[in-house]
């Protein structure tokens, strides 16, 4: 499709990874904050930027099918939740071997403020039947399937991007999923989603459904391309598990890999994240033998939001110097040293290593 000017400066800061379907990582600026600019927030679509015609249908095992529009969903009561998401894909490029799939560095990862209707009040209009197990949400993009590893032309080549949440997850008012129209205070732009997506808290982001076009309730679990085909760790050695929730992951933002200190005190500072629970402690390692020193952990500003650390770190001598960062959460998961390999190359939350030359 021919992209505007407007959809070209919306992506002007992002590192492109693929021009079409356009996937982009964040630049590290989009790590420093506790919400990261729209301008700076990574996309990932596997499907170009579809038309919609500003409507979305809630149908299948209902009892009162009905359709909203955006107008219908800023006259429920809103929320406004600041979500980090991150691509499953995320950290894809260091796995070994290489896994196909979008050769994602570490910067698909992203926070903003997320204004939107509870899917649960959305889904109580419609009034699911008794039998209902799953809902089905359906986006208006569609195409050929990029990635699909051996029949490019299934479904006559055109695929539809569909993903599924258990019913009593997605009714669920605790859980606070939204069907979100504004990002950071803004319409939701073309490369995320507008006018509305679904955004779950917690979850790797491919469950956050962008340009929503249909929610069907349905009496049995949903099979799809996105949902059993793709986003599905295939472990070598134990059986497959869907993608779901975030795995804990910490990531330094300061000092810059590669980068060269003066002598002195430096102020290390992060952001660590989990789907799994709050983080409790970030410990950073200086040597790599695995000497792990606590970092201080900010309490989490929200639910849903990734958290801020620091470490005071005084270098013992100039040159290089490496520095790994790792996080555990309420849960009691912790960061592996090895990237958890799967054959479609996804969660890999393994300790980031970078290493600064102090003069
Ligand atoms: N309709 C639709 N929704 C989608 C996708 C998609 O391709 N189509 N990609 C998913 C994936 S894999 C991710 S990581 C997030 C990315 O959201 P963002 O582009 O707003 O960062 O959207 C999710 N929702
Ligand atoms: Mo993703």
């Amino acid at each position: 499709m021919a992209e505007t000017d407007e959809l070209e400066q919306s992506r002007a800061a992002l590192q492109m990874i693929n021009p079409a379907p356009y996937n982009a990582e964040a630049p590290p600026e989009a790590l420093v904050g506790d919400i990261t600019p729209t301008d700076f927030h990574y996309v990932r679509s596997n499907f170009a930027v579809p038309t919609h015609d500003g409507t979305f249908t809630i149908g299948g095992a209902v009892e009162n099918p009905i359709s909203l529009t955006l107008d219908d969903l800023r006259s429920m009561p809103a929320i406004e939740r600041s979500v980090t998401l991150e691509c499953a894909g995320n950290g894809r490029l260091a796995m070994r071997p290489l896994p196909t799939g979008e050769p994602w560095g570490d910067y698909a990862v992203s926070t903003a403020r997320w204004t939107g209707a509870r899917l649960s009040d959305v889904l109580a209009m419609a009034r699911p039947n008794d039998d209902g197990v799953e809902v089905r949400f359906e986006g208006a993009d569609h195409g050929p399937y990029h990635l699909h590893p051996v029949l490019p032309n299934v479904d006559g080549g055109d695929l539809t991007f569909v993903r599924s949440l258990p019913l009593a997850l997605a009714a669920d008012p605790a859980t606070e999923i939204l069907i979100a129209y504004e990002m950071n205070g803004e319409p939701l732009r073309p490369d995320h989603g507008a006018p509305f997506r679904v955004i779950v808290p917690h979850w790797f982001a491919v469950a956050s459904v962008k340009w929503l076009h249909r929610i069907d309730v349905l009496t049995e679990p949903y099979a799809g391309e996105f949902q059993t085909g793709h986003y599905i760790y295939e472990w070598p050695d134990r059986p497959h598990e869907p993608v779901t929730v975030m795995r804990v992951r910490a990531r330094i933002t300061d000092p810059e890999s590669g980068s060269v200190l003066a002598a002195g005190p430096h102020t290390v500072r992060g952001k660590a994240w989990s789907g799994s629970g709050p983080i409790t402690n970030v410990e950073v390692s200086l040597t790599g033998e695995g000497d792990w020193l606590p970092a201080t952990v900010e309490p989490p500003k929200g639910p849903y939001q990734w958290q801020d650390w620091t470490f005071e770190w005084v270098p013992p001598n100039d040159g290089r110097h490496t520095l790994r960062a790792r996080a555990t959460d309420a849960a009691g998961n912790v960061q592996p040293e090895v990237p958890p390999w799967n054959r479609l190359g996804y969660g890999n939350n393994s300790v980031e290593v970078i290493f600064v030359d102090v003069e």
